[in-house]
């Protein structure tokens, strides 16, 4: 920069002169990573700029295409983007918003940006990660248009290319994601049809349509007229509802918005998903304790008011209360702050108190107006209450019993030598059989084996107390070391990776489905703090001369044969099953810490996990029946 420039430069110009080149440098400072997460970043970002007009009252219609070779159309039918100047960079409005990082979403005036984690520089970005991008406006009867290149340098400046009809108005984004920033360019049509789905129940009215052009068409229309309402109509579906109605409840103080949604049903676990600023808050914050706190003190008022609560009976607890209640929170905040180990959980302190009190407020009034509905509530909560009381009686057994026994009786678990947790593992693995090789195969220093043998209890159906009644989950307890429940202590966890290793089938499929499902509602905190893992066994050893080479799929195999000799004969080996590896397969391919790969879950993988159980362990039978078409015989034990 030329001396005699830099008076005119504040803090202000220096953000905005940030380059493109920065987020091609540092992309995971701007979208996270650049896996297939970081890919399905940049639709999000667009279509969060599409939100934002529809929020403002502009749009209501946005349509998402996946075109052949993975390029992305977004379109809105708001205003159009501004055509004119900056006044600032001498640029078009359009230019300067694609091509210059911004400090703050005020950028075209108006009100706050809602939508997104990127606050107004998302377009920015998704045009530094492409190899190309267009952009069209259709605005006062003319077409405008701009291709970027190479990572969002313009090919030419903004111009009009063509005329329209002047009633019609909106913006169209175009773009390719850059194959040299990224792991995967492909996207995923159930990541995208999962989050735009959300997007339009967080969104009330808004229309959003979802275009697969690739191989076979698809198409998917998101539009709920009854926003989180018919969210939680969805949660609810295959289950027995406590009440028809569902408790909605708005309000605003201070320009931040608070909706809250919620049903009960007859399982005993609670579905509570919170949005800010319709980002997924899955580690909760302050809007979701305000709500808490608020449906555990009116339900508590109400049970004692209508003496159905007596005064020497306990109060009921946060737990008792939230027993099979499904309910969605959306706050919408002007500045919010994103806290937390994953930037998942909502930090604003005012929040609580606003929350706390509009939610109170309605459900206070729901309460009153719907007699037989509070009635059951308060029923089903003295249920709850009873069985938690019950739930600890057990536990304080499991713990005398386990104080007796000491840890190397604890079921068939094979300990590790070590006592230090960070250097400690423990496989769950299916089978007796499987299990005998990985006690041969491990490292005992550090390495513990737990065979699991029959089916785990599915939680879904059962509360803590039956739970605590089943012999494997109390093994799984004990072996933990962190107790469960509102005893639950992750410090004293025994093991720095758990990791599930079961059979590349449906039956192995199923078990791990079952031990996630049983972490999701029992043990979260360890699968939020990453201790989860899934073995990945290999498919086929393949013998080729003095080479082995072990492959997991199908493809990898294929593509293992095209690097060998046409005239090669390799000898092919599928293993069935983990039981037909011997110990030495199973050190060398799936336990060795140099050669395995291991999966690490995620809260979303045990929360889909969880979710199959609640859509099948429904009184709906349908969905079971389609699970039982699909996967046949096996599915007869998910009554487990
Ligand atoms: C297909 C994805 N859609 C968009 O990216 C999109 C941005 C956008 C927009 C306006 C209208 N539609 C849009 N679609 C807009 C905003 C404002 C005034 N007129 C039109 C305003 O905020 O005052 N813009 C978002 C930012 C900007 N426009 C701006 F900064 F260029 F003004």
């Amino acid at each position: 920069m030329k001396e005699e420039n830099k008076a005119h430069y504040n803090d202000n110009d220096i953000q905005v002169l940030e380059g493109l080149e920065a987020v091609r440098k540092r992309p995971g400072m701007y979208i996270g990573n650049t896996n297939e997460a970081g890919l399905h970043h940049l639709v999000w970002e667009i279509v969060d700029n599409a939100v934002d007009e529809a929020l403002a009252g502009y749009c209501d219609d946005i349509e998402v295409e996946i075109g052949k070779g993975n390029v992305i159309t977004v379109k809105d039918d708001g205003r159009g983007m501004p055509t004119g100047t900056n006044a600032k960079t001498g640029l078009s409005t359009i230019e300067t918003i694609f091509t210059v990082l911004h400090a703050g979403g005020k950028f075209g005036g108006g009100g706050y940006k809602v939508s997104g984690g990127l606050h107004g520089v998302g377009a920015s970005v998704v045009n530094a990660l492409s190899d190309w991008l267009e952009v069209r406006v259709y605005r006062e009867g003319k077409v405008f248009y701009q291709r970027f290149e190479n990572g969002g340098k313009p090919v030419e400046p903004l111009k009009v290319v063509d005329e329209c009809s002047v009633d019609r108005t909106g913006t169209t984004v175009s773009f390719h994601a850059d194959p040299t920033m990224f792991e995967t360019t492909v996207y995923n049509w159930d990541i995208l049809y999962k989050r735009l789905q959300e997007m339009a129940f967080l969104n009330k009215g808004v229309r959003i349509t979802l275009i697969d052009q690739r191989e076979d068409e698809k198409k998917a229309i998101f539009h709920y007229n009854g926003g989180i309402i018919e969210y939680v109509q969805m949660l609810n579906k295959n289950k027995q509802v406590l009440f028809d109605d569902v408790v909605y409840v708005e309000g605003r103080e201070d320009d931040i918005a608070v909706e809250i949604a919620m049903q009960y049903n007859d399982s005993y676990n609670p579905s509570i998903y919170s949005f800010a600023n319709n980002i997924h808050t899955p580690e909760g914050g302050t809007h979701e304790e305000g709500v808490k706190q608020a449906l555990t003190r009116v339900i508590n008022n109400y049970a004692k008011n209508a003496k159905l609560l007596k005064d020497n009976d306990d109060s009921l607890t946060g737990e008792d209360v939230r027993e099979g209640i499904a309910m969605i929170i959306s706050c919408k905040h002007p500045n919010p702050q994103f806290e937390g180990q994953t930037k998942t959980k909502l930090g604003n302190s005012e929040v609580k108190k606003i929350a706390n009190d509009i939610f109170a407020n309605g459900f206070e009034r729901f309460l009153m107006e719907n007699p037989d509905a509070a009635k059951a509530i308060v029923d089903k909560c003295m249920t709850a209450s009873r069985a938690r009381i019950a739930a600890k009686k057990a536990r304080e057994l499991t713990r005398r019993k386990t104080a007796l026994d000491g840890f190397n009786t604890i079921g068939k678990l094979a300990d590790c030598t070590s006592k230090d947790a960070s250097i400690s593992e423990i496989f769950l693995v299916e089978g007796d059989s499987a299990g005998g090789s990985a006690k041969d195969a491990r490292i005992p220093k550090t390495q513990a084996i737990l065979p699991l043998r029959g089916k785990i209890l599915n939680v879904e159906k059962a509360r803590l107390d039956r739970a605590l009644g089943n012999e494997e989950i109390r093994t799984i307890i004990t072996a933990f070391g962190t107790g469960i429940g509102d005893e639950f202590d992750l410090d004293k966890l025994r093991y720095n990776k758990i990791i599930i290793m079961t059979d590349a089938d449906v039956d192995g499929d199923h078990i791990r489905i079952l031990l996630l499902t049983l972490f999701y509602r029992f043990f979260r905190p360890i699968v939020e703090t990453g201790h989860v893992y899934a073995a990945q066994p290999p498919l086929y050893k393949v013998v080729y001369g003095k080479t082995i080479k072990y492959v997991q799929s199908d493809e990898e195999l294929a593509e293992y044969r095209a690097t060998l000799p046409t005239s090669a004969k390799p000898l092919v080996q599928r293993f069935k099953g983990l039981g037909e590896m011997d110990a030495i397969d199973l050190r060398e391919t799936t336990m060795h810490i140099e050669n395995r790969v291991l999966k690490r879950i995620t809260v979303d993988d045990a929360m889909a996990a969880d979710k199959v159980f609640s859509d099948l362990m429904g009184d709906e039978v349908l969905p079971r029946k389609e699970y039982i078409e699909q996967y046949g015989q096996f599915a007869s034990n998910i009554d487990a």
